[in-house]
């Protein structure tokens, strides 16, 4: 992940002061010491966590490195929350979590920064060494189990070594497709007396390197040509965009050469926003399953351009692309180019690098009329579903619209994985980078509360307003509490459909009937006022309005409750259809 904006990154390498040095006594300098310095250096300024005995080292280290610790209410949340954080501000995130049972709460949020190549630390807590395998309480061998979710993951054993293993762990996360790593260390290292001096071997007299290894530039002369080639020659040419334009910071380079050369383009995951998606070319998200206009676009496409990106589940596995039709692929990631299905060109680049190289000397002679058509079904099709739009209870459109009214044009929005969400999903339209966080490929209920509270925590002067449906608000609602203690007044709009609408409307379509899909409506803004927080209920635009403003003038955490009318997303329609 690139640092969005050099002044707000909290990316900026810190300087520690060193502490004093007791053998004990609260002075003691430890492990923990060594991890959380080490931290600090690397501009962490935050480590999500639920405590734990063995990690107590950690919470007494913290304050001393100047980092903050979040303890949220489940180590779920505090791995969602280190994920959003390392999306907004360029900097990996960071979650601390006691053993066993600690560190596989966190399976889920190393599934879905792993599927999002989101770079994230989880650290582990462990019985001590002389118990490992004997049985210890909650002791469990975590490794096998997160190195099926993590990039890499490893024990330290000796406490002078924890700097030379956090060393390890951010070149492992940054190294390529960034991605999750776990650390687990147990109490006695975490724990035992350290001398404060200890730098890891790696690092000679460096300071730590934060920043990801450059991917080199295309210098294959022949490859270029061949991708310049195909463009010249390509009358009809799509371009979609994924998460390497992100890191890339590529959103001014993408935005020049569409304009160049007319090219129509749908962004997804994190490039969702990098150029203005009310760009008159930007015809999308680049999900065919939520966009009948991809899928005719790349129905009558002579040339295809999928720049950072890789044919994944929501382009059918490229199966959405005919055959003959030329394919040019970049990705900084070599074991992502093919994937699914064989480019004619595949390069190993970076987005922004690759643009700028190929653009010299490129002249294209793309049919405007055809773009014209492509541009102008993208606005029918988003104008279709304003359309439907009208009644009480609101339609998810609209919803959507009556909170957009009354947003701030700042704001950070989130949404889940339900019926409504993907009809938001393909609906909003960002108009900048970083302004938008979604589990992404491991569609992760749940993300979504722990991604928003994070998100408030690292750009508190900006709105963050989180769509969920009733199935997903009960996930982590209760990080609520969170929000109420840190001071991260969040605005949650729960969109009511009284069910768990997204399984149950295939559900019903296949078998005839539902299954115990049925949600009671709750009283949610009387749990938010519970909690600390502020309750709404708005069931008329005027009134979702009213609530999103005075949610915001509060600066408390707030619970918009919106009954919703249960309409199947064209997403869900065509998922279902397909298996
Ligand atoms: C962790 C997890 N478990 C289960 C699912 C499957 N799932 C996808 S959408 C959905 C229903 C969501 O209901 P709700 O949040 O109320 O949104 P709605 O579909 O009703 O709009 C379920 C159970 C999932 N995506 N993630
Ligand atoms: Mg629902």
């Amino acid at each position: 992940v690139s640092a969005k904006d050099p002044v707000e990154n909290e990316g900026a390498v810190t300087t520690v002061a060193p502490v004093a040095v007791a053998s004990d006594g609260p002075d003691r300098f430890e492990g923990g010491d060594l991890l959380c310095r080490a931290l600090a250096q690397r501009g962490i300024k935050r480590i999500f966590s639920v405590s734990g005995g063995p990690i107590n080292s950690i919470f007494h280290a913290a304050g001393r490195a100047g980092i903050r610790i979040v303890h949220t209410r489940h180590e779920a949340a505090a791995g969602f929350m280190a994920d959003a954080t390392a999306r907004i501000t360029g900097t990996p995130g960071v979650c601390a979590v006691t053993l066993g049972p600690g560190v596989t709460n966190t399976i889920t949020a190393a599934i879905t920064a792993r599927l999002a190549s989101v770079p994230i630390l989880i650290v582990g807590g462990q019985a001590p060494i002389n118990e490992l395998d004997r049985g210890a309480g909650m002791s469990i061998d975590p490794l096998p189990v997160m190195a099926s979710v993590t990039k890499w993951s490893s024990r330290v054993l000796q406490t002078e070594r924890i700097p030379e293993y956090v060393d390890r762990a951010w070149r492992y996360m940054l190294e390529g497709r960034p991605g999750p790593v776990f650390l687990e260390i147990p109490v006695d290292v975490l724990g035992g007396e350290a001398n404060s001096g200890v730098e890891p071997k790696t690092l000679g007299d460096r300071t730590p390197v934060t920043d990801r290894p450059r991917v080199p530039e295309l210098t294959d002369q022949l490859m270029q040509s061949a991708a310049r080639f195909a463009l010249a020659t390509s009358l009809r040419p799509v371009m979609i965009v994924g998460d390497d334009a992100y890191r890339d910071d590529a959103g001014e380079v993408i935005r020049t050469f569409v304009e160049t050369y007319k090219i129509p383009f749908f962004l997804a995951r994190l490039a969702r926003g990098i150029v203005s998606e009310s760009h008159r070319l930007c015809c999308g998200v680049a999900y065919t399953p939520a966009n009948a206009t991809l899928r005719t676009a790349l129905a009558e496409a002579d040339c295809v351009l999928l720049l950072g990106h890789f044919f994944e589940f929501d382009l059918d596995f490229g199966s959405c692309v005919p055959n003959g039709v030329k394919i040019i692929q970049t990705s900084v990631d070599a074991v992502r180019l093919n994937e699914n299905r064989a480019a004619d060109i595949a390069i190993q680049a970076a987005p922004g690098g690759f643009l700028s190289d190929i653009q010299v000397g490129l002249t294209m002679n793309v049919d405007e009329t055809w773009v014209d058509s492509i541009c102008k079904s993208w606005l029918l099709e988003r104008g279709e579903h304003e359309q439907v739009a009208t009644g009480v209870p609101l339609h998810p459109i609209a919803l959507l619209r009556a909170v957009l009214e009354a947003c701030p044009s700042d704001t950070i929005f989130v949404t889940s994985h339900g019926n409504v969400d993907f009809w938001i999903d393909a609906q909003l339209q960002l108009d900048k980078p970083g302004h938008y966080l979604r589990a992404g490929q491991s569609g992760a209920l749940g993300a979504e509360i722990p991604f928003g509270i994070a998100a408030k925590l690292a750009r508190p002067d900006q709105p963050v307003v989180i769509f969920v449906g009733d199935g997903g608000f009960g996930y982590h609602c209760l990080e609520l509490d969170t929000a109420v203690r840190y001071g991260a007044p969040v605005v949650i709009v729960v969109a009511d459909d009284q069910k768990w609408g997204a399984i149950a409307v295939p559900q019903s379509r296949r078998y005839g009937v539902e299954i115990e899909m049925n949600l009671p409506e709750r009283d949610w803004p009387r749990l938010a006022e519970a909690l600390g927080a502020v309750g709404f209920r708005a069931e008329t635009p005027d009134q979702v309005r009213t609530a999103v403003t005075r949610a915001l003038e509060s600066g408390r955490p707030a619970v918009i409750h919106a009954p919703i009318h249960l309409v199947e997303s064209p997403y869900m329609r065509y998922i279902s259809a397909r298996t």
